[in-house]
């Protein structure tokens, strides 16, 4: 894979290669724990690609091992260290909880995003696969965990309720009220992972899904992405649908004779249009 670095960053890695983006964490030292920092930079690179209309998927993952103990992470959520009074506290002493702000890009961004799991998955690290599309992981490396009531820290929207609409209602509560770990096998087996792969042939492998979704017909995978959110996101999943819906509509003959009627100032004539049933 020719990927070519867009921008250095300092806590990601921002790389492009065809329709494909990869964007990773980079603090394996601390299992890839986002400040807020990381999340701005994550921020300024899934705006990025989701503004470049030759790419269609991003892969969300991770560098690693870390250099400490050779262990893999994907990301192991907000970095504690970083957390203050009122939230995460960036360079300028503002308090923050904008790894949401992250979470809805990638929501409501018109490409697949593939969380691609080389490690543990844990706290705001683990919503964060959950709100991605589709989820690949390391079979010999990947754990799946829930933190958040330990720490006090927790993701009461698509972390849980989005969740729990994957795995049900028991699994879900099992995931946040024990915290225990799960194995990528067994996150498979709940319906939260799409695919455990060998660890050495993670980053293959996603790329190889990437190819297989650049294939399809970018309206089609934009419009099904915006369907599967609908119900789940209430009037703002019906606002991204049908908006993508008055895009679909502009393209029309009639939505042209409005616009014109409008432009030199005459009524519109829809007459020649048929009412089809
Ligand atoms: O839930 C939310 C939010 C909800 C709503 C709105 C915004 C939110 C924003 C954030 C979050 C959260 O993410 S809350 C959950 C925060 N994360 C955690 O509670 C996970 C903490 N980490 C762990 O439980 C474990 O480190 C681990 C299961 C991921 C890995 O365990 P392991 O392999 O035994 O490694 P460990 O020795 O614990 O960690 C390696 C190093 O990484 C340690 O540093 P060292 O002793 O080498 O100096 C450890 O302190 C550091 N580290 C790991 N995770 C974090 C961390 N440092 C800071 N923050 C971390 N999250």
């Amino acid at each position: 894979i020719n990927w070519q670095t867009v921008k250095e960053y300092q806590d990601i890695t921002y790389k492009k290669s065809g329709g494909v983006a990869r964007i990773a964490f980079n603090r394996p030292e601390v299992r890839n724990a986002f400040r807020p920092k990381t999340v701005a930079e994550l921020f300024e690179a899934f705006l990025d690609a989701r503004e470049d209309t030759s790419i269609g998927v991003v892969l969300f993952s991770a560098e690693g091992p870390s250099p400490k103990d050779g262990k893999y992470a994907f990301c192991s959520g907000g970095d504690q260290n970083a957390r203050g009074h009122q939230g995460y506290v960036d360079e300028e002493g503002m308090p923050r909880l904008n790894i949401l702000e992250v979470q809805r890009l990638i929501r409501f961004m018109p490409k697949v995003v593939i969380a691609v799991v080389p490690g543990w998955a844990v706290g705001g690290g683990h919503s964060l696969h959950v709100v991605c599309d589709l989820t690949l992981a390391s079979k010999e490396h990947a754990i799946f965990k829930q933190t958040d009531a330990d720490v006090t820290s927790f993701d009461g929207g698509y972390g849980s309720a989005y969740l729990a609409k994957m795995v049900g209602q028991k699994r879900a509560r099992e995931i946040f009220f024990l915290g225990r770990n799960y194995s990528a096998q067994e996150a498979y087996e709940m319906g939260m992972v799409n695919a455990v792969i060998p660890h050495d042939e993670l980053e293959s492998t996603a790329w190889q899904w990437a190819q297989e979704i650049l294939a399809k017909s970018p309206t089609s995978i934009k419009m099904l992405k915006f369907a599967f959110n609908l119900t789940d996101d209430g009037m703002v999943g019906q606002q991204v649908f049908a908006g993508e819906a008055t895009r679909l509509a502009y393209m029309t003959e009639e939505a042209k004779e409005g616009r014109n009627a409008f432009l030199e100032k005459r009524k519109p004539d829809f007459s020649n249009i048929k009412w089809i049933p």
